[in-house]
């Protein structure tokens, strides 16, 4: 990377060299289950294999790094969360959630195989993550961050919510009520993860216990950021883009910043959530410039 590298440029170079690194670690990682039945094993492989962003391990990675640890510590956390993404994904496409045929681009493991065999890859994946956190010299800490966030009180609890709460904007005073109502299922469903990335990260990197809330911090404002963007691609994306098929928020009537707030109303909320994040980055001590900062307009972007 050049000295005139812009901040585009930086990230794509620090995203490229991530993902290259949380491949190779969650490849590596399924040897561990070689012993497992073959169909398990290869419907494991679909799910966790087939490509995302990656961004829930690549933020462990940076964190460790920022709390003063090396790649090796952040490993076993990196592919544990993802592990616990690609489940939530899985059982989420069932029929009995979202009733997906595609995901990352490819057909969702119940459409591959059946629906058992998606919900219980979905389950191997859960408890594999557990498994492998266990044998990290701070599991106990680790494996507690881990388990709050994706648990009833953090992103399960989330999709209950996601499930069962059908948006009627008439029922709130105003949309900005609307919208704080979707910001805690959000703040469950999908920014618990983040939260845990980063925490997960400054822990496993022996960061100070004072900084650790600030990492958090930073991890909330970034997942409801995520949301946010994710809830305006949702209606503008293609399924060549996506990944996934896009409309079916609305489809299935789920509570959304959009629905809660418009197009032009979910755009400038997620303005003010990229402002939340850039200042909890730099709280944090990671100034303009740092890769905390230039992920924030990154995300944003997505929404453009
Ligand atoms: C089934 C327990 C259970 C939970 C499901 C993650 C989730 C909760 C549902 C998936 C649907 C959804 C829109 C979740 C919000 C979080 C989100 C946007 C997930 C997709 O994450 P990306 O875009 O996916 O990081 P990749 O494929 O890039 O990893």
């Amino acid at each position: 990377m050049g000295l005139q590298a812009g901040p585009r440029e930086r990230l794509d170079e620090w995203l490229r060299a991530g993902l290259e690194w949380v491949e190779s670690s969650l490849n590596e990682s399924l040897q561990e289950v070689e012993s497992a039945p073959q169909q398990l094993q290869a419907a494991m492989r679909h799910a966790l294999m087939a490509g995302g962003k990656r961004l829930r391990p690549t933020l462990v990675r940076y964190f460790a790094a920022v709390a003063g640890g090396d790649d090796d510590c952040a490993r076993t956390p990196a592919i544990a969360i993802e592990m616990v993404h690609t489940y939530s994904l899985v059982h989420d496409d069932l029929p009995c959630m979202d009733d997906d045929d595609l995901r990352r681009g490819i057909p969702t493991v119940h459409k591959r195989w059946d629906e058992a065999t998606a919900v219980l890859a979905g389950d191997a994946l859960l408890t594999q993550a557990f498994a492998l956190l266990a044998q990290h010299e701070d599991a106990a800490a680790l494996v507690e961050v881990l388990a709050e966030a994706s648990g009833p009180v953090g992103m399960v609890g989330g999709q209950v919510l996601d499930l069962t709460v059908a948006l009627d904007p008439s029922g709130f005073d105003d949309a900005k009520a609307a919208a704080r109502a979707v910001e805690e299922v959000h703040s469950l469903k999908t920014a618990a993860l983040f939260r845990a990335a980063c925490e997960l990260g400054w822990i496993a990197g022996g960061g100070d216990s004072a900084r650790r809330v600030a990492a958090r911090t930073y991890g909330h404002a970034l997942g409801l950021l995520f949301q946010a963007t994710d809830d305006l691609i949702d209606v503008t994306g293609s399924a060549e883009g996506l990944g996934k098929t896009p409309g079916k928020d609305a489809a299935l009537q789920r509570p959304t910043l959009v629905a809660a707030l418009g197009m032009d109303g979910a755009r400038e909320r997620a303005q003010a959530l990229a402002t939340e994040a850039r200042e909890a980055a730099l709280a944090l001590g990671l100034d303009e410039g740092t890769v905390a900062v230039d992920l924030v307009s990154h995300l944003l972007n997505r929404a453009h």
